[in-house]
């Protein structure tokens, strides 16, 4: 037997796990914990079950070739690579590269992730990429960006979050999203200082219980004006850190007087915490020797998101946290590359390191790596639901490539999404099962999993890990490193393709070099020693675990406090409820991977929302019965669990059902103004009993 050590293939914890395969790399492959910063040896139950995806008999395994009678067909890699070229080459002469777009993901290593950025601009010469990120931490990232001038979802180890006596977790559900992370609160819920921000009574909230903390319940989507309450009580009642903000931050005043009609009693009446809770929770936090203050999804996912994150980071900045040993803000990236994924390029306004595509020297130093003129770098693309939206329409994409997105369940205004991709010349989907989104294309290119490539992945930390081959993959699936160079050929394009993640990762490297993401001093090799490998990590540094430790990012090296307004979202009227989406422990993202494991898939099958008793018995909705919601984009049938653990205006639903059980037909395709994350966690809707259902 022989042993690989790798990492998980989903989230951003990127558990660490020993995968040992026979001799010659034939399945099964076992998986078995690893000790490491964040998981300690430990892993959930989709770890666990991971590798059994290798074996699936549903595994795509040639290219596909969609027929006119709407089946699929076998096809050979020439002839699927060839009808691909061919149509760029037709379409950019007929109406120019931007007929062509492409969409990438959040869960492709480093590597691949660079190479697709790089695909984009000099082989597809398209300035149309973005990627599933955007829906991810875009706020979060916006949010740091303006504060901090550098975004990292933690600037600090997730260890040190051990020794904390005060941790603040604003949405965010780590206790099912990324449950050996729970460990990493026990310090604090020992000292009763675990404080949960959830309408709903998640997993984590009740890790609040018995003395361990407090769950805080406010009306979803009022977390902006939380936030501003607390940092009320906090300068007037005197309680911030009035040195570290003299010299570590500007911004103060129009901070001050944008939280100064935010008493407790307004706040109260605004989000429904009441008055003393809020004073509570300013003076704990400025009470505390090790406090921290986390956000999620939950805060993040708005049309004004990236206001809420900046009114977290100010309160963190206005009670000294923020770069001091013991305390921090940060944010939990989500997809196992999350955090890399949007560093080397996939983001339609970045290049590789971080760096603004409309920046010159940023683009003069790229375009020297890439072996191109800058001016053959085309300018910013659109962010992912714009570039969704732009698909089929006139003058508009004609022809979109994914790759590692499944975006026809998880984009918000599916049943729209759906129909653009409907109208596109070609659509081109990488995936290694059919996917919904690989369902509607006319090419499906079969890829490799995780344990069957070699390559780099970035946690939550900013920390740059090796993904290991364990197993052989499947005769027929190619990497996308091979595919990318095929079609780079096939297009005569410039730049070197090579097929060894070890050189691509050189080359991003050399790329990102002086960046704000500075990879140059990594390599594969290095890596493979036992580096601790925290960006930013430039040739001949050992990494920065700690950011902020002595300055922020921006030229004068203080952070911003940036004064935010909370604006009113869309609120239910009547008898309207507020819906909210998240996730299920043992479900991941669209389901591709999840649902095809019974383990996993078989507690929940099918879509289960939650509903308040008060709401339920209103509506004549009995326990377990099925219940439609409604509103003007969609509607979506489920089974009910009555629950007292979610606000009596609000139903929450998962995300991870696919077609008529999709949450997504419900919510909104409005984004937010800075980070044009969408709305995912606010939704109006009416819920009624379906007629006749038990
Ligand atoms: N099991 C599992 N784990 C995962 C994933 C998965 O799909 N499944 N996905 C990974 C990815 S990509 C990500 S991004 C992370 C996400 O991880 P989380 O951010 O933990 O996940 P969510 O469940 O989307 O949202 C967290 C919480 O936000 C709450 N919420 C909803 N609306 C509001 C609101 O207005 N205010 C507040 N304060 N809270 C609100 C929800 O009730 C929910 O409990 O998880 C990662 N881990
Ligand atoms: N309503 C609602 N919607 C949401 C959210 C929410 O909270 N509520 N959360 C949003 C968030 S945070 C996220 S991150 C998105 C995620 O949403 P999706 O983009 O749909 O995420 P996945 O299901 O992980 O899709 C990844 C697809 O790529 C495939 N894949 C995995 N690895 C690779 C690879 O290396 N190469 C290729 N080519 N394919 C690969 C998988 O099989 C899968 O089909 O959903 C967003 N949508
Ligand atoms: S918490 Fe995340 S990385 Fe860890 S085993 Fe579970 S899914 Fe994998
Ligand atoms: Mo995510």
């Amino acid at each position: 037997m022989t042993a690989a050590d790798t990492h998980c293939p989903y989230c951003a914890l990127q558990c660490a796990m020993t995968l040992t395969a026979t001799p010659d790399g034939r399945l099964p492959v076992e998986v078995s914990g690893r000790d490491f910063p964040t998981n300690r040896g430990g892993l959930c139950k989709k770890g666990w079950t991971s590798a059994e995806l290798l074996a699936r008999g549903d595994r795509l395994t040639a290219p596909l070739m969609k027929q006119p009678d709407g089946s699929f067909a076998e096809a050979s890699w020439d002839e699927v690579l060839d009808r691909i070229a061919d149509s760029v080459l037709t379409l950019r002469e007929k109406h120019g590269p931007d007929a062509i777009g492409v969409f990438g993901g959040g869960g492709l290593t480093n590597e691949k992730a660079y190479q697709l950025g790089k695909f984009a601009r000099i082989a597809l010469r398209t300035r149309l990429i973005d990627y599933n990120g955007r829906f991810c931490m875009s706020s979060a990232a916006a949010a740091a960006n303006r504060a901090f001038g550098l975004d990292r979802g933690l600037p600090f180890p997730l260890a040190d979050l051990d020794t904390a006596d005060t941790v603040l977790v604003l949405g965010s559900n780590m206790g099912d999203t990324m449950p050996p992370f729970v460990q990493h609160l026990q310090g604090a819920r020992a000292q009763g200082g675990l404080i949960v921000v959830d309408p709903r009574r998640s997993t984590t909230a009740r890790l609040a219980d018995d003395g361990a903390g407090m769950h805080v319940q406010p009306v979803p989507g009022t977390d902006l004006a939380l936030l501003l309450g607390i940092a009320h009580v906090v300068i007037a009642e005197e309680l911030y850190d009035r040195d570290y903000v003299d010299e570590r931050t500007v911004g103060f005043a129009a901070v001050r007087r944008s939280v100064a009609s935010w008493w407790p009693a307004r706040t109260e009446s605004v989000t429904g915490v009441p008055a003393e809770t809020i004073r509570a929770l300013a003076q704990r936090l400025a009470g505390s020797s090790s406090a921290y203050i986390l956000t999620g999804r939950g805060v993040e996912q708005h049309v004004d998101g990236t206001d809420t994150a900046t009114a977290a980071i100010n309160l963190a900045l206005l009670l000294g946290l923020v770069g001091r040993p013991g305390s921090g803000y940060g944010t939990l990236t989500g997809q196992g590359n999350g955090q890399g994924g949007r560093e080397h390029g996939q983001k339609s306004d970045q290049l590789p390191g971080y760096r603004k595509i409309t920046d010159p020297a940023g683009r003069a130093h790229v375009a020297r790596v890439w072996g191109v003129d800058p001016a053959d770098i085309p300018s910013a693309g659109v962010p992912a639901v714009q570039l969704l939206a732009r698909c089929g329409i006139d003058g508009g994409v004609r022809m979109l490539m994914v790759h590692g997105a499944n975006v026809v369940v998880s984009a918000p205004d599916v049943s729209q999404v759906r129909a653009a991709l409907g109208r596109l010349d070609l659509l081109v989907v990488s995936d290694f099962f059919l996917s919904e989104t690989a369902q509607l294309a006319d090419i499906v290119l079969p890829v490799l999993q995780w344990a069957e490539e070699e390559g780099t992945m970035t946690n939550l930390e900013g920390r740059v890990i090796r993904r290991r081959r364990a197993a052989t993959p499947p005769p027929g699936a190619r990497s996308e490193l091979w595919i990318m160079r095929e079609l780079a050929a096939r297009l005569g394009a410039p730049g070197t393709w090579s097929l060894d993640p070890s050189e691509v990762f050189d080359e991003l490297a050399r790329a990102s070099a002086g960046g704000l993401a500075d990879y140059s001093g990594l390599s594969h090799a290095l890596l493979d020693s036992g580096a601790e490998a925290h960006w930013p990590y430039p040739a001949g540094s050992s990494g920065t675990p700690h950011l902020f430790r002595d300055r922020f990012a921006h030229d004068d090296g203080r952070a911003r406090l940036v004064a935010v307004r909370s604006r009113r979202q869309e609120t239910p009227r009547g008898s309207e409820l507020s819906l909210i989406t998240g996730r299920l422990l043992t479900h991941y993202q669209s389901g591709t991977q999840t649902r095809r494991v019974a383990e996993l898939n078989d507690p929940t099958p099918r879509i289960v929302a939650q509903l308040h008793p008060v709401t339920a018995r209103d509506r004549g909705i009995a326990a377990g019965s099925r219940i439609r919601l409604r509103n003007v984009r969609g509607v979506v049938d489920a089974e009910v669990a009555v629950t007292e653990d979610i606000r009596p205006d609000t139903v929450f639903l998962p995300f991870h059902y696919a077609g008529a059980e999709s949450a997504n037909l419900l919510t909104s395709a409005k984004t937010d103004p800075h980070s044009s994350m969408p709305e995912f966690k606010n939704a109006v809707v009416t819920v009624e009993a379906i007629a006749g259902a038990e």
